[in-house]
């Protein structure tokens, strides 16, 4: 009976034991630059969630270019904001109204880049043109 109850509790409890939980902030501004997310990659594996945090007003999460089966996403302005990756792959997300500045960043999941070609082919403007060739190369190296 011990055993039985020991199985069923790790199995229940294994979701959250091996689960992380990543922060970003959403930041107005980060030593030189402006309008950006504090990491541009986040290396996840699914099952784990990333908060964005934030910590500047006027910031959102907004799903750019995702792997197929994930559906969009968008949070609100101004609020804390979470997502518990499932699927496999590179997500390309951007700030809504900061999406031509610079404030787009992505988080891979398990490793995987499948989708590398559709994330390399997304058209963001002004600045963030620039940080998409940044985040390509470090996916690549
Ligand atoms: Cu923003």
């Amino acid at each position: 009976m011990y055993k039985i109850l020991l199985f069923i509790a790790l199995t229940f409890s294994s979701n959250t034991v091996f689960s992380a939980t990543f922060e970003v902030e959403m930041l107005n501004r980060l030593g030189k630059e402006s309008m950006v997310y504090s990491q541009n990659i986040v290396n996840v594996k699914a099952g784990d969630t990333v908060k964005w945090i934030s910590a500047s007003k006027g910031h959102n999460v907004q799903f750019l270019t995702v792997p197929e089966g994930v559906d969009p996403f968008r949070s609100k302005l101004s609020v804390d904001t979470e997502y518990t990756f499932t699927i496999p792959g590179i997500y390309l997300y951007q700030c809504t109204p900061h999406k031509s500045m610079g404030m787009i960043a992505v988080v891979v999941v398990d490793a995987n880049k499948d989708n590398f070609d559709a994330i390399s082919s997304t058209r963001v403007g002004g600045k963030s043109k620039k940080r998409l060739a940044q985040i390509l190369d470090t996916l690549n190296s």
